[in-house]
């Protein structure tokens, strides 16, 4: 009798701890594992993660190499440590289906901005959300094409001396994004407006003109996201001299004749104006979003949202006017 009782105790507990194991093993494989490790290793595994809408995606990231980061496109998120040899959980929650792209917030290589995955996203929208396609697209913007101005300033044009001129300029009439400030330079000049002054002086509204199109928020959001993202092939003076530019190739004879999809070539020189002052920011942020497809320019359209893609391309212009 005594036997049996124990036994019973034995099975019950026995029924207890397998459903417990249950219980744990399914909470423990809803998280899938993912490995962080550097992209000419295999950048993450998985590197394709489905989920629904509403429901949350669990994830365990490790890394296998060196320290990555994680962050999930266009998302307000902020980047999470991958670290090695330790596991760190996040959940994830979809508001509306789609594509997105996850990627790598450190530097951890030359290749590191290839380290990134997609998470397919299915399931009903829980709000409406309306996108209008990039300028490059609707204006059928040939990204590839040389854009050289042909009059550059002697100095770097100044918003602020632009003010000093006293010339009235119309606040509704500041350029339009498919603009280059060549274009607007020309104008201004053959108007009537600007007969009495030099053509530095021009130069001078045309930087206030754009200074004007801006906010300072978006230049220091703009700054930000450059020296994060872009200045280790642009160069934090914008000059193209960042530490990954030398394992890109020397610059072609022409700035912007490249064959794209064929070669690398060396990071664009913000600085030049001679090859910036003629291109407008539908070009600048086409290229941001499109990328060089081949030449060495990664593509950030899945990574920054259209208003983080303008603050980038806004930033670009300190380059070339005194903001
Ligand atoms: C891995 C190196 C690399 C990184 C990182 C990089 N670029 Fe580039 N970028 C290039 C190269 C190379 C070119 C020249 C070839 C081309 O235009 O496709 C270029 C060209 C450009 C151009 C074209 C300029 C023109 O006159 O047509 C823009 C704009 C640009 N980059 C912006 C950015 C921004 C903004 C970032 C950061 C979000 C960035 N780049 C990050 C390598 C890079
Ligand atoms: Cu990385």
């Amino acid at each position: 009798m005594k036997a049996e009782r124990f036994a019973l105790l034995f099975v019950i507990v026995l029924v207890i701890g397998v459903l417990l194991a249950a219980v744990l093993t399914r909470s423990n494989s809803d998280a899938i594992e993912l490995h962080g490790r550097m992209a000419e290793e295999g950048g993450w595994t998985p590197n394709d993660l489905t989920a629904q809408v509403g429901q949350p995606l669990h994830l365990r990231l490790t890394s296998d190499d060196v320290v990555h980061g994680f962050a999930v496109g266009q998302s307000a998120m902020p980047a999470i440590d991958v670290l090695p040899g330790q596991w760190t959980t996040t959940a994830l929650t979809f508001t509306q289906p789609g594509k997105y792209t996850f990627y790598c917030t450190r530097w951890c290589g030359v290749n590191h901005w290839r380290m990134r995955g997609t998470i397919e996203v299915t399931g009903d929208a829980t709000n409406t959300i309306t996108t209008t396609p990039p300028l490059y697209v609707t204006l059928n913007l040939d990204l590839d094409a040389p854009h050289p101005s042909d009059v550059v300033p002697g100095e770097k044009p100044s918003a602020a001396r632009g003010v000093s001129v006293g010339v009235l300029l119309d606040r509704s009439a500041s350029p339009d994004r498919t603009k280059s400030p060549t274009q607007v330079w020309h104008q201004l000049r053959s108007s009537s407006i600007t007969q009495k002054l030099s053509d530095e002086q021009v130069w001078d509204l045309v930087a206030l003109m754009w200074r004007s199109s801006t906010t300072s928020e978006r230049l220091t959001e703009g700054q930000q996201l450059y020296a994060q993202n872009c200045a280790a092939c642009h160069g934090e003076t914008g000059k193209g001299d960042g530490v990954i530019a030398p394992s890109l190739k020397k610059t072609p004879t022409m700035p912007g004749m490249t064959m794209s999809g064929i070669e690398t070539v060396a990071p664009i020189d913000f600085t030049d104006a001679k090859n910036l002052l003629g291109a407008s920011d539908a070009i600048l942020e086409g290229k941001i979003i499109r990328g060089g497809m081949g030449t060495g320019m990664p593509y950030w359209g899945p990574i920054f949202t259209a208003k983080q893609i303008q603050s980038l391309a806004d930033y670009l212009w300190t380059f070339q006017f005194d903001q």
